[in-house]
């Protein structure tokens, strides 16, 4: 199996509130129909789910939050994953949407249920999951990061490879020369200028890639600006790109 995380960065303009970048993602679906083995889909928040976190002060801790800003950004991120899936559908690709309520209960994965995914996208199904605003009980709820559910994920299913898929080409070690990093082992790579949002942006993915490469599973980060590299990633040849050997 192969998980593939599609960054807000790609699916959204994050510069305008509320504005997906439908051809982007049309253009990734057409090259994900290339894929010949079971593969499930996480996406993140970008100009929807940020957006509004950010306006209602929402974290990743869990807190009493504003009900209003819950249910606001619940509704944006139910609404870019309709906007994935009407793009999937319309490639010819048969998305099945998985909220991660279905499978996460307060902040842990439930096991029994993260496993039967597996057997869904056995089927030739898409399973597409989202980060997500989580009810953690005793009125309090959370904001959920695609890239921690990508984690979650690959301690239990234990996928061949991880690719996340975001608007630049790799993990550089200093943004403003964009020199980019090829191969990263377990240490962390020295980042600086590295841009945070809600849940913790390049930083955070880079953590859940250290760790998610621990447990036996490469971890890919290329850009899907040119879709052909994720293809190349999971295919085995050369690639532009940055890996985190498993
Ligand atoms: O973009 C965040 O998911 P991410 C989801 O994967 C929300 O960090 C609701 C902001």
């Amino acid at each position: 199996m192969i998980l593939i995380k599609l960054g807000g960065s790609i699916i959204t303009n994050k510069q305008r509130p509320l504005t997906a970048s439908v051809s982007t993602i049309k253009q990734i679906a057409v090259h994900l129909k290339k894929i010949k083995e079971p593969y499930m889909i996480v996406h993140g928040g970008g100009s929807f789910g940020h957006y509004w976190s950010v306006k209602y002060g929402m974290h990743t801790k869990p807190a009493r939050y504003s009900i209003r800003g819950v249910s606001v950004v619940k509704n944006s991120m139910v609404e870019l994953n309709n906007i994935v899936l009407q793009a999937f559908l319309q490639s010819n690709l048969d998305p099945y949407c998985l909220p991660p309520t279905d499978f996460i209960f307060e902040n842990e994965p439930v096991v029994k249920k993260v496993k039967e995914i597996l057997k869904i996208s056995n089927t030739g199904l898409i399973p597409i999951s989202y980060g997500d605003v989580m009810w953690f009980g005793r009125n309090k709820f959370y904001i959920l990061s695609g890239d921690k559910i990508m984690g979650m994920l690959t301690r239990i299913l234990k996928p061949r490879l991880a690719i996340f898929v975001t608007n630049v080409d790799g993990v550089y070690s200093n943004i403003k020369t964009k020199k980019l990093i090829r191969e990263i082992t377990t240490q962390r790579p020295t980042i600086s200028n590295v841009k945070m949002d809600v849940t913790g942006g390049m930083n955070r993915k880079i953590i859940e890639a250290i760790e998610m490469s621990k447990s036996g599973t490469d971890v890919f980060f290329v850009n899907g600006n040119t879709p052909q590299r994720i293809i190349n990633a999971i295919n085995g040849k050369e690639f532009e790109g940055t890996i985190f050997r498993g």
